[in-house]
């Protein structure tokens, strides 16, 4: 691993390797992605409650959503291997936004891992759902919602995810 690290991220590191059985020494570039994911995961956590468990908050502009600007938020339910309800809730200020797709993918914060990628129906008016989701270990992992509205704009939110076996 990098010397220079942040506390926070030398931990957190430390659990994904222990999880994921990694012991051997990355290639650098690995490890510098390593490091963003790390990053990624960290600043997303500081953004949820204690425990991010399964909530996200969108991230289109900048997080902040002014009246009448499409946002998106992603929340996952029932984080377990093979599991996992990805629910993406889609607005425009205060309405919510129909006939989107919405496709979602979840990555590891480690490399190597394949994505798991799904399309998310709409359930309700603004509200698209993908489940069994299927993560495919468990671990930590961070859910990317990809929203094209049906007059083609687009926008994308993300939640952070511990996945139990
Ligand atoms: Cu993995």
């Amino acid at each position: 691993m990098p010397a220079k690290v942040h506390p926070g991220t030398r931990a957190y590191g430390g659990r994904w390797y222990h999880r994921c059985g990694m012991t051997r020494s990355l290639h650098p570039r690995t490890q510098v992605r390593l490091l963003l994911a790390a990053s990624l995961a960290l600043v997303t956590l500081a953004a949820c409650k204690p425990g991010g468990e399964g909530t996200g908050r969108g991230t289109a502009g900048g997080g902040s959503v002014a009246a009448g600007q499409l946002a998106a938020s992603v929340a996952v339910t029932e984080p377990v291997v093979g599991g996992g309800v990805v629910t993406v809730t889609v607005r425009e200020g205060d309405a919510p936004v129909r006939g989107a797709s919405v496709e979602v993918q979840g990555d590891m914060t480690h490399a190597g891992m394949v994505p798991v990628i799904a399309a998310a129906a709409e359930v309700e008016p603004g509200v698209y759902r993908a489940g069994p989701f299927g993560f495919s270990m468990a671990g930590d992992w961070i859910v990317t919602a990809e929203v094209e509205t049906p007059d083609g704009r687009e926008t994308t939110a993300e939640a952070f995810v511990t996945v139990a076996r």
